[in-house]
């Protein structure tokens, strides 16, 4: 029988991983804004996560960090010249492009790209758009690399297709599966695919009034098309615009799906009655009658403060094979009262297949504004399509230590503005991911490798 598997693909933190304030929207990445980094930390929670997840019989891989500084972006800003000249001139000058050059955002890889499995494609292959990201410079610089890293691991087209980003301007704002969520009966059936964009209609008054919104409807809908989506197999809905304003920057941090269930916060949508609705009856149609399963949080038992300030909503819903589920919640969710009564109550003890709850310490990414969701992408793929994958990115208890001892070797444990400013940082960056695509058998993917290859 065929065998098809959710695989969570998380993003290893990367070397410069740094506090800069630079999201828009995001009230964690704002609050901790020039707080002291610790890389080597970051990346071994992110570990340790992953490695939980493999320990307990989920499907696990990792995706690289990106190259940073990226002086690629430096250059094209008229920064010319070596790391040497560059780096401690842009950190006196601009440290804002420092900062974005130094971004290790690539970590949230549900931000990564948008991912339809095979099953509901029209040509039976895996079709993949990477995130354009435009809404912010430190963001916008990790399409490219985004493309090449899954285009290596994926390179199989037999199985898989590979789509342009999005053009990168306001209409198109896109910033991946952060804000997709596929809903099917079980991972290998068909799906019905929910797309959540928060600009809305120009003559409604429900944009938001504080925040800009980073998700369009117009992406969305070309991400449709771009996969070959029909009308039946898509759900578009519009973020509340409070939501929005209260700190709701990607939809993934308010409501996360798995197989049938939409575990979500009520004012998570502008019309809630509609995209219940909605769901209910595309799965009706397209995913052999299959109910939805919604499990919603009311303002009472959670405000919408508290979700944001716990990321309750940005954990992970994992199936398991007897068909229940585990959720796996930052460990944020424990000091909100609220939050965890809601845990134990609502959802533990809810008709739902949720059964088990699992905390996780990411405190480094959380800063951030990322919690166990983010930093994790969602790909369900056949067993065809996993013999299929290249390159060793399934992680399993020798990648795990070989990991863990590549990011003890390289990773300083204290990074400020100062360190960033560092060509040596530079230096040690590159040689760690040198070393790292040699690990991962991932042939070589990084500007500054391929810069090499054609010199
Ligand atoms: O884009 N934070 C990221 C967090 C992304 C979380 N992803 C999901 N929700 N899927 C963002 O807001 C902070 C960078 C800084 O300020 O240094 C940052 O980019």
């Amino acid at each position: 029988m065929d065998k098809t598997l959710e695989i969570n693909f998380d993003g290893l933190v990367g070397p410069t991983h740094n506090y800069a304030g630079l999201a828009q929207g995001n009230l964690a990445s704002k609050r901790h804004a020039g707080l002291i980094s610790n890389p080597r930390e970051a990346a071994l929670q992110g570990l340790e996560k992953m490695k939980a997840s493999v320990d307990a019989g989920f499907p696990q891989a990792v995706l690289p960090p990106q190259q940073r500084p990226d002086m690629g972006l430096l250059h094209c800003l008229g920064y010319r010249g070596a790391p040497e000249e560059v780096l401690p001139r842009v950190g006196s000058e601009a440290p804002e492009l420092l900062y974005a050059a130094c971004s290790a955002a690539a970590m949230w890889t549900a931000n990564a790209a948008t991912i339809t499995p095979s099953r509901d494609t029209l040509d039976s292959r895996v079709h993949m758009t990477p995130a354009n990201m435009q809404s912010a410079l430190h963001r916008s610089i990790e399409t490219a690399q985004t493309a090449r890293t899954l285009r290596a691991i994926f390179s199989d087209e037999r199985h898989f297709a590979h789509h342009p980003a999005l053009p990168a301007t306001p209409w198109f704002s896109d910033e991946g599966a952060a804000n997709h969520t596929r809903l099917c009966a079980q991972h290998g059936g068909p799906g019905v695919h929910l797309f959540v964009h928060g600009d809305s209609a120009p003559d409604t008054l429900a944009a938001p009034k504080h925040h800009r919104p980073r998700q369009t409807l117009r992406a969305c809908r070309a991400l449709a098309r771009q996969h070959g989506l029909s009308d039946q197999q898509t759900v578009f809905a519009q973020q509340h615009p409070e939501a929005i304003d209260a700190g709701v920057f990607h939809n993934d941090v308010i409501c996360v799906g798995n197989g049938p269930v939409l575990l979500y916060h009520e004012r998570a949508f502008f019309d809630e009655r509609a995209v219940l609705e909605a769901l209910r009856d595309r799965l009706a149609v397209r995913a052999d009658g299959q109910p939805l399963i919604p499990v919603r949080v009311p303002e009472e038992a959670v405000t919408l403060e508290a979700a944001v300030a716990s990321y309750l909503f940005n954990s992970q819903l994992l199936s398991r094979e007897d068909g229940s589920m585990t959720l796996v919640v930052p460990g944020e969710c424990e000091s909100d009262e609220s939050v965890w009564m809601t845990i134990q109550n609502l959802l533990l003890g809810g008709n739902n297949p949720i059964s088990e709850v699992v905390v996780r310490d990411v405190k480094q990414s959380m800063r951030n504004g990322g919690g166990p969701a983010c930093l994790r992408l969602r790909v369900v793929l056949n067993e065809a399509e996993r013999q299929a994958m290249s390159a060793r990115v399934m992680l399993d208890d020798a990648l795990y230590q070989d990991l863990t001892t590549w990011v003890e070797r390289h990773y300083r444990d204290r990074l400020t503005l100062e360190d960033l400013a560092d060509p040596q940082l530079a230096h040690e960056s590159l040689a760690a991911l040198d070393e790292l695509t040699a690990l991962l058998k991932l042939g070589s993917i990084y500007p500054f490798q391929l810069e090499r290859g054609a010199g």
